[in-house]
């Protein structure tokens, strides 16, 4: 018998105004959260995980995932800096280890974490979703950042469409554009200024995507062995949306990226976040297949839907809705299960997440992080639990 996925939650900690409380009724049993109080690149120390670890196993949870120990940007630029900050990383790594927590979500993405460009797009049903739409980043991008390059990365047509776009908005709707693009990291409400985001661009100006691929192979030639030894696993979570945005290159957005990054150190501690929702708003992933390829690197899964357009842009729609096949994902997944325990591995319990929900019903009435309400999120994990059982036993 193949055991269940080990279904957990996301919880941004004694802040997130959903509860551990709440989500004990969710019938998740692992907690995905990180220190998001403290900074990207400082030593995590082993004191302040024992105590964020007391307050999850006392609500009876197991902090199944850190996600993420962030990557600090000197890492990613490559500046002489790196080493220091590697080396915070590593005592970070150490610490967790020490406190028993040993699978590690991060990312690669230069500045910004993931980006929307509305916060509260409603579905026909009044349900709300995060939405990426195209002619509104580049209306952000010409006309607000005032980026040189983007007026030779764009046609013609789209700049003129951006304008009209652009145009259509008022003060108030211009300035929210601005504050969902350049929100800053999940967990924090920092939102950087144009000003302070250019000065970012400018320090990305050498970084093209090979170089950034090169900066990432530094990084996990120096970080894999030390996990491994720790018996950490490490799993990169793709670039969203999966494609380069403002003129910052994207180096975990397909296949052939994956594929790069597992082979730059293999070992059993240079894993993959597989994040269908990331993944799938490029309509050229092919994810289950992605799946039965790069499985055995799985040691997370994020599992969520989007509705992609023709022009690129997309919202989040229900997990079993949408773009990619979840069914066909979650049965991947299975098959994935089933290679593992022929070949005797003990972590056939892959960690999944509902990733995202819309907000319904009694979320409206909570100030939750963008994607991170709980009742939608519920809907999800249900949605998926039962599409796994329901595979299961077919098989
Ligand atoms: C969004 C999340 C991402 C993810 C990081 C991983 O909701 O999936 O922000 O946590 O990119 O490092």
């Amino acid at each position: 018998m193949i055991p269940d996925l080990a279904q957990t939650f996301r919880w941004f900690g004694p802040s997130d105004p959903v509860t551990l409380h709440a989500i004990k009724q969710t019938g998740a049993t692992g907690i995905v959260t990180a220190l998001h109080h403290i900074p990207a690149g400082d030593t995590w120390s082993l004191i302040e995980i024992e105590k964020r670890k007391a307050v999850i196993e006392n609500s009876g949870f197991k902090w199944s995932v850190v996600e993420s120990v962030n990557i600090h940007e000197d890492i990613k630029i490559g500046t002489d800096r790196r080493d220091h900050y590697i080396s915070n990383y590593k005592e970070t790594l150490k610490n967790l280890s020490q406190a028993g927590i040993n699978i590690v979500c991060y990312n690669f993405m230069p500045v910004l974490d993931w980006t929307r460009t509305h916060l509260d797009f409603r579905l026909p049903n009044n349900a709300s979703a995060l939405r990426y739409h195209a002619q509104a980043i580049a209306a952000f991008d010409l006309y607000i950042l005032q980026r040189e390059d983007a007026f030779n990365e764009f046609t013609p047509q789209q700049q003129q469409a951006a304008k009209v776009y652009l145009d259509s908005l008022n003060a108030d709707e211009k300035k929210l554009l601005l504050n969902t693009v350049l929100a800053g990291l999940p967990g924090t409400d920092e939102v950087f200024t144009v000003d302070e985001f250019k000065v970012y661009l400018e320090k990305y100006r050498a970084v093209d995507e090979a170089k950034l691929k090169e900066n990432l192979g530094y990084f996990l030639k120096a970080i894999i062995p030390y996990a491994e030894e720790l018996g950490i696993k490490m799993c990169i979570h793709p670039d969203d949306p999966p494609f380069p945005i403002l003129g910052l290159p994207r180096v975990v957005k397909n296949e052939a990226d994956l594929t790069d990054i597992v082979n730059m150190y293999q070992s059993p501690a240079n894993g993959l976040t597989l994040c269908t929702g990331s993944l799938g708003a490029n309509a050229a992933n092919d994810i289950p297949g992605i799946i039965t390829r790069l499985g055995q690197h799985i040691h997370f899964l994020h599992l969520r839907n989007v509705n992609r357009e023709a022009d690129g842009s997309f919202y989040e729609a229900d997990h079993l809705a949408g773009s990619t096949d979840m069914f066909a994902v979650m049965k991947s997944i299975i098959m994935e299960q089933l290679k593992r325990s022929d070949v005797g591995r003990a972590d056939l319990s892959i960690p999944m997440r509902p990733d995202h929900g819309h907000k319904i019903l009694d979320d409206f009435n909570y100030n939750t992080y963008p994607g991170y309400s709980v009742i939608g999120r519920l809907k999800g994990l249900a949605e998926l639990r039962g599409l796994e059982l329901g595979i299961k036993r077919m098989l």
